[in-house]
Parts: C-alpha cells; structure tokens; sequence
C-alpha cells in the first residue's frame, strides 16, 4: 500500500519481495495513481491491483475482502502512506490546525492501525507488517512539524500492535527510511537541503537508495526476520549516530 510511482518506496518493497518469490497486490488511491500502479504491477505479474483510500473505513473493508476472495489469506502488508498539507510542511510546528492535526493523524498513523485490524484476520499462519516513519519523530527536524509527531504516533503504534499480536504469530516493524526524492517527501519544505545535509553527514556519506529500503523490507517481512517485532529499524546511511 503506497505506490505512487517507481520512485516510491513501496515500489523498492515490492521489488525485493517479488525478486524473491512473493505474490505480490497493489493498492491505490484515486484513478489518477491507477494509471501509474497498474503497469508497475504488471511489470513484476501482479494480478490484484485494487483502489484503497485508508482514509475511508468502507474503502479499506472492500479491499481486504476482495483479497480474502482472491487469495483467502495474506502473509505480509506494506504500508508506506503518509499525507499532510504542504502549507504546513515549512515553517513552524507551532502553526498546526486542528483539521490538519486530525487529518495528517489519521491518514499517517491511525491508517496502519486500521489496516492492521483488516489483516490480521487473513494472517492464519502468523504474518509481518510494515510500515515506514522517519528521523523526524525522533528529533526535530526542519519544516517535517506535525508529520514528526505523526510518525512518533506511529512508531508508538507498532511497539503496541507488536505486544496486541505477537501470540498470533504476527510481527510488526517499522523502518525508518533516510531521506529519498519521492513525490511525497516533494512536499517537505527544503527537502533538497535534507538530502544534502544527511549525504555530508551520514556515516556512510551518502544517502539511500529505494532498493535498499526494500532489502530492508524484505529481511522484516520474510522469515529472514523472524526473530525482530515492535522495531524501529533506520535504513538512513546511519545518520541517526550522528543527527
Ligand atoms: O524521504 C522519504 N521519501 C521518506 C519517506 C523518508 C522516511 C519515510 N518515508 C515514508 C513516508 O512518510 C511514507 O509513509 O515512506 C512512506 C512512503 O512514502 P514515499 O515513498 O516517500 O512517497 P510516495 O511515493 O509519494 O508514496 C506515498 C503515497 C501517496 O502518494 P502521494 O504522493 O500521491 O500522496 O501514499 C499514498 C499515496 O499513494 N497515500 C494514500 N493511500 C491511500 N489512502 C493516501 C490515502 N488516503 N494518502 C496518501
């Protein structure tokens, strides 16, 4: 779930995953990402590509009951959506609204929670979940204001989600991903200077890529991370060392 383009970081997920074997469907949100996820999904013969807007409860229902008649089960989920108004991604925190608050929430941390409750129920033998934060939650960082609280939220939310269904044999992982050019991370007030900053300082004095991402990805939702629940995982060149 968060395809938007090639560029995406679900993309780099998805990648992985199939280079090793995994079934894969896609979602999207609106008929104007359709058109981009559809020929990425038939790139690696993904038949399921489905509409899910994770801000609409029916909308999430209708696309777990469609996988459960196609595929009666499921073994992992990506969820890599987040979304805040661009007017508030610069400048200070201290200028949040309430709407903004609420929505930014809802669709960049209560969202997992959601998804999470429709999953669970398809993951008979145990299953992975991912989703994916950044630094911002842990540290201020320029212009990310309420998508860093967002994403403190939802790192909290996976150490609960982990501790909710460990007995399931389900695990739940984040990764909190260095930042990449995506359509999303466009939005972030002078992303180009995050990107600059973190290449100069990072420990490995570069940034990362989606496929590393996705390698991480893959060792989180495989058997490879069988032993790793309730983590916070950083794919970031090592930047948090140092930031
Ligand atoms: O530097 C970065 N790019 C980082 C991104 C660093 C660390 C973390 N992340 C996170 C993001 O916060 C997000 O949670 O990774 C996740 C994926 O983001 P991305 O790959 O950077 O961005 P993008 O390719 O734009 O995919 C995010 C997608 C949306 O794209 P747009 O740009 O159209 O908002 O999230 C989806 C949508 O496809 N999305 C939704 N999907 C369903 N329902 C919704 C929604 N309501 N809102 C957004």
């Amino acid at each position: 779930m968060g395809v938007a383009n090639h560029r995406s970081i679900a993309w780099g997920i998805a990648k992985a995953c199939h280079d090793h074997g995994a079934q894969l469907a896609f979602t999207y949100q609106g008929e104007a990402l359709e058109k981009r996820v559809r020929p990425l999904a038939q790139e690696i013969g993904s038949e399921l590509v489905l509409p899910c807007d994770v801000s609409d409860a029916a909308s999430i229902d209708a696309t777990f009951a469609e996988i459960e008649k196609k595929w009666g089960g499921l073994d992992f989920l990506v969820h890599a959506i987040a979304f805040s108004n661009k007017d508030q991604l610069k400048g200070r925190y201290l200028d949040t609204t309430p709407d903004n608050f609420q929505l930014t929430m809802n669709i960049s941390c209560y969202s997992f929670t959601a998804v999470a409750q429709r999953a669970v129920p398809l993951m008979k033998d145990g299953g992975s979940l991912l989703t994916l934060t950044y630094y911002g939650a842990e540290r201020v960082m320029p212009h990310y204001n309420v998508m860093g609280v967002a994403k403190a939220a939802l790192e909290a939310s996976v150490r609960y989600l982990a501790a909710d269904l460990g007995d399931r044999k389900i695990r739940v992982n984040a990764i909190s991903a260095g930042p990449i050019k995506t359509l999303a991370a466009s939005g972030i007030g002078d992303f180009n200077y995050i990107l600059k900053w973190n290449e100069l300082n990072a420990p490995l004095k570069r940034n990362v890529s989606t496929e590393e991402v996705g390698n991480a990805g893959l060792y989180l939702l495989s058997d490879l991370g069988s032993g790793v629940t309730g983590e916070v995982m950083h794919v970031d060149a090592g930047y948090h060392v140092v930031g």
